[in-house]
C-alpha cells in the first residue's frame, strides 16, 4: 500500500521527502500503466519518471543555491518556456468547435466529391471562427470582419473551407495582402491600436485602394459587430468549381446561413460589451454548445455555369464582387452542426491549420487570383507556426480517411513508411500507388494569354455594388454605416486621409458622403474621387444584404437578463423563465448581490450576475422584476441606471414591475415610455412582452436617443 504523504505547501521546506513505494504496473498487453496511488496517478516527467516534491526544488541547504542536478526543474521550467507557438498573422483570436456537415441529397450532377454523394450522411467537421487584426488576447466585439473556417473530414481528404462572414474581400490580388494587414494591425512604431481599424494607415491604404469600396461598406456596417458567432453568416467568398464523374464543372459561391437567423449588436452596446466581458463570444459558443443548443448553419451554393458568369454583370473571378441572391437564388443542400467543445483549447483551435488548397475530388479552384494567392500563403504559413511539416500528423488536422504515402521524418515525425520501401515504383511490390480514375483530377481548363502583370478591365468598377449594398440597408442600418465611418474617421490624424476617404464615398452614394463630411467638420467638400468607371446607378437592391429582415422569429437562443431585487414576485419571476424557456432562450439573474434575492414567497433565489458585473449589454432584453422594498437601494446605484440605461439606448424590450418605476424615471425614461417598455405583472402583460421579445430590437427608437431627447 503506498505510504500517503500529505501534499507539500509552497512553504519552505527543507527536509526531502522519499519516494513513494508505488509499484510500475503493467496491463494484460504488457504495457505500461501510470502510476497510481489508489484513484490518483502520479505525476511523472515528460519522461515518465514518478515525480516525489513538485514544490521545491533541488538545493543545497534550506537558503542555499539550488543545483544543477534537479532535472525534474529543469524539464518541467524548459517545457514551459517553449509553450508559446507564433500566433497567426492574421486571424490570430478565434475559437473553434467539432461538430458535423450532412448532407440533404445527392449532388452526383454537380460533383464527385464524396461528402455529397449519400443523402443524410453526416461527415466530421471543426470550425474555427476568429477576428481579423487583433492580436491574439483582444477582445471579442473589435469591429472587423470574422473568420469562418470549416475543415470537414470527407472519406476522400480534408476540405478546408476557408471563409469570412462577409461575401467579399479588399483586395482584387494576393500580392497586396501583406501590405493590406501591415495597414490594418498596430502601427509599427507604437504598436497600437490593436484589433482596431480606427487609425491612419488603415484608412490612408484604403483610400489609396478603390478596389476596397465594396468591402469598406461591409465592414463599416454591423456585419462587424455579430451579437454572436451563431447569428452570422458564413461565405467562401470566391468562385470556386464543382467536378462531377464526367469531369464537368459548374462554377459555385458557398453560403452558410445562420439558422437562428441574423443578428448584431450597437457600436456603443460593442464598446461596453469588451469591457464587460472580452470573451463575449467565446463564452457564448461555450454556454450554447454545453447546454445542448447546438448552433447550426445551413450550407445553400449559388451554382452557375460559363454562358451565366459571361453574361453577369460582373467578372465572377472577382472578390470584390458579390452575385446578389435575387439574381442567382442559393441552393441548400445541407446543415453544418456544431455539437461538441474542443477537449483542449491548444491541441484542437490553436494547432488546427486550415488551407484553402485542401480540397477533395469534385472540387476544384477559379482563377480568382486572390485563391490563387491564398493557396500558396496558407502552406507556407503552417510551417512557420507549427514548426515543421508534419503538422498534419497532429489529430486535428490528420484527415479521419485512410492514407498512405511515402512522406517521411522531418520535426516531429509520427508516421513514417513501415518495412524497407519508401518509394515507388519498386520492384517489392509493397506500398500505395496513384489511381487516375480515384485520384483528384484537375478540371482541364484551357489558358492561354500573356505573361504579364495585368489587372483584367472587368474589375474596373470599383463602386457600383458598394452602392448597391448601402441602398439595399434600412434606414437604421444606413445611420449605423455613417457613424461608424465617422467614428474611424475621427481617429485618422491626417485631413487628408479623410478627405480622400469622403471623395470615394461621394461616388456610393452622396448623402452618405455629405453626412459623414459634416459629422467630421469636412468644407469645402472634396470632388469625388477618379473612377476607372461611373458607378452603376442601376442596380436593384438587393434586400438580402440586410440584416434587418433576416432576424430570427422568436427569442430562440437569445438571452434575457432579469434584474431582480428582495422581494421579487415569485409567480412573475417563475411565469417569465418558463416563458421564456419556451420560446428556447436562456435566462440570467442579475441581483444586488451575487449570492441572490429573497423572493415574495420566502424561497432564496440564486444570481448569475451582481449588478456591476452583469450589465445589460451582455443580453438582448432585460427585465426589472423589483419590489417596492427592494428597488430603494438600486435607485442611487451607479451600476443600476447605467443598466437601464443602456438597454434603452441599445433599442432593446424592457419589461417592468411597477416597482421599478423610480429606477426608469431615475434614468431618465420617466417621459420616454414607448412600445418597447411593457408593464409585467398580469397574463397580457407576459405574453405582450415574450411575444415582441423575437423583433429583438425596436430601432426606431434611435434617433431620439441619439439626439438625447429620450
Ligand atoms: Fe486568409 N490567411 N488570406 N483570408 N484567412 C490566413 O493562414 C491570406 C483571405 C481566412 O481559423 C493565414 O493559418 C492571403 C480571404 C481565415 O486558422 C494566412 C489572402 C479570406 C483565416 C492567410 C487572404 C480569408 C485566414 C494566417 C489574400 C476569406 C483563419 C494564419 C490573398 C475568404 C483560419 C493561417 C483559421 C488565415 C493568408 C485573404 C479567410 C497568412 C494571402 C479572402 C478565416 O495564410
Amino acid at each position: 500500500m503506498a505510504k500517503k504523504t500529505a501534499p507539500t505547501s509552497s512553504a519552505q521546506k527543507a527536509t526531502s521527502v522519499t519516494i513513494h513505494d508505488q509499484q510500475m504496473q503493467r496491463g494484460p498487453g504488457g504495457e505500461l500503466h501510470q502510476f497510481a496511488e489508489g484513484d490518483t496517478p502520479v505525476l511523472t516527467t515528460a519522461q515518465g519518471g514518478p515525480v516525489a516534491d513538485d514544490q521545491n526544488s533541488l538545493r543545497v541547504g534550506a537558503r542555499g543555491p539550488l543545483v544543477v542536478d534537479d532535472f525534474h526543474f529543469r524539464e518541467k521550467m524548459f517545457h514551459f518556456d517553449h509553450e508559446r507557438i507564433p500566433e497567426r498573422v492574421v486571424h490570430a483570436r478565434g475559437y473553434g468547435a467539432h461538430g458535423y456537415f450532412e448532407t440533404y441529397e445527392s449532388l452526383a450532377q454537380y460533383t464527385r466529391a464524396d461528402l455529397f454523394q449519400r443523402p443524410g450522411e453526416k461527415t466530421p467537421a471543426f470550425v474555427r471562427f476568429s477576428t481579423v487584426a487583433g492580436n491574439k488576447g483582444s477582445a471579442d466585439l473589435a469591429r472587423d470582419v470574422r473568420g469562418f473556417a470549416v475543415k470537414i473530414y470527407t472519406q476522400e481528404g480534408n476540405w478546408d473551407l476557408v471563409g469570412n462572414n462577409i461575401p467579399v474581400f479588399f483586395i482584387q490580388d494576393a500580392i497586396k495582402f501583406p501590405d493590406l494587414i501591415h495597414a490594418a494591425k498596430q502601427e509599427p512604431d507604437r504598436a497600437f491600436p490593436q484589433a482596431q481599424t480606427a487609425h491612419d494607415n488603415f484608412w490612408d491604404f484604403i483610400s489609396l485602394t478603390p478596389e476596397s469600396m465594396n468591402m469598406v461598406m461591409w465592414i463599416m456596417s454591423d456585419r462587424t459587430i455579430p451579437r454572436s458567432l451563431r447569428f452570422m453568416e458564413g461565405f467562401g467568398v470566391h468562385t470556386f468549381r464543382l467536378i462531377n464523374a464526367k469531369d464537368e464543372s459548374t462554377f459555385v459561391k458557398f453560403h452558410w446561413k445562420p439558422k437562428l437567423g441574423l443578428q448584431s449588436v450597437a457600436w456603443n452596446e460593442a464598446v461596453k460589451i469588451n469591457g464587460a466581458d472580452p470573451d463575449f463570444h467565446r463564452r457564448d459558443l461555450w454556454n450554447a454548445i454545453q447546454s445542448g443548443n447546438f448552433p447550426e448553419w445551413e450550407l445553400q451554393l449559388q451554382l452557375f455555369d460559363q454562358e451565366f458568369a459571361d453574361s453577369f454583370d460582373f467578372d465572377v473571378l472577382d472578390p470584390t464582387k458579390i452575385i446578389p441572391e435575387e439574381v442567382l437564388k442559393p441552393v441548400p443542400v445541407g446543415r453544418l452542426v456544431l455539437d461538441r467543445m474542443p477537449d483542449n483549447f491548444f491541441t484542437e483551435t490553436e494547432q488546427v491549420a486550415f488551407m484553402t488548397q485542401n480540397v477533395p475530388p469534385g472540387i476544384d479552384f477559379s482563377n480568382d487570383p486572390l485563391l490563387q494567392g491564398r493557396n500558396f500563403s496558407y502552406l507556407d504559413t503552417q510551417l512557420k507556426r507549427l514548426g515543421g511539416p508534419n503538422f498534419t500528423h497532429l489529430p486535428i488536422n490528420a484527415p479521419k480517411c485512410p492514407m498512405h504515402n511515402f512522406q517521411q521524418d522531418g520535426h516531429m515525425a509520427m508516421r513514417n513508411p513501415v518495412g524497407r520501401t519508401n518509394y515507388q515504383p519498386n520492384s517489392h511490390g509493397e506500398g500505395p500507388r496513384e489511381s487516375p480514375t480515384r485520384g483528384y483530377r484537375h478540371f482541364p481548363a484551357e489558358e492561354q494569354g500573356t505573361k504579364a502583370r495585368l489587372r483584367p478591365e472587368s474589375f474596373a468598377d470599383h463602386y457600383s455594388q458598394a452602392r448597391q449594398f448601402y441602398i439595399s440597408q434600412t434606414g437604421a442600418e444606413q445611420r449605423h454605416i455613417a457613424s461608424a465611418l465617422t467614428f474611424e474617421l475621427s481617429k485618422v490624424e491626417m485631413p487628408v486621409i479623410r478627405e480622400r476617404m469622403v471623395s470615394h464615398l461621394l461616388n456610393i452614394d452622396e448623402t452618405l458622403a455629405a453626412t459623414v463630411a459634416q459629422k467630421l467638420g469636412i468644407k469645402p467638400m472634396p470632388k469625388p474621387a477618379d473612377a476607372a468607371m461611373p458607378t452603376r446607378q442601376d442596380l436593384d437592391p438587393s434586400p438580402a444584404l440586410s440584416i434587418a429582415g433576416r432576424g430570427p422569429k422568436r427569442f430562440e437562443g437569445r438571452k434575457l437578463g432579469i434584474l431582480v431585487t428582495d422581494g421579487v414576485d415569485a409567480k412573475l419571476l417563475k411565469g417569465l423563465t418558463d416563458a421564456i424557456l419556451k420560446e428556447k432562450g436562456v435566462v440570467e439573474l442579475i441581483a444586488p448581490k451575487v449570492g441572490g434575492v429573497e423572493a415574495s414567497d420566502g424561497k432564496l433565489i440564486e444570481a448569475q450576475h451582481m449588478i456591476d458585473g452583469g450589465p445589460s449589454v451582455l443580453f438582448d432584453a432585460v427585465a426589472l422584476l423589483t419590489s417596492t422594498a427592494g428597488i430603494e437601494d438600486l435607485v442611487d446605484e451607479a451600476a443600476a441606471r447605467d443598466f437601464v440605461a443602456d438597454a434603452f439606448q441599445h433599442c432593446k424590450f424592457i419589461g417592468y414591475d411597477p416597482s421599478a418605476t423610480p429606477l426608469l424615471a431615475k434614468a431618465g425614461l420617466a417621459d420616454a415610455l414607448d412600445e418597447g417598455l411593457i408593464e409585467l405583472p398580469g397574463e397580457a402583460g407576459l405574453s405582450a412582452f415574450v411575444a415582441e421579445l423575437g423583433k429583438l430590437r425596436i430601432w426606431g427608437r434611435e434617433p431620439s436617443v441619439k439626439l438625447g431627447k429620450a
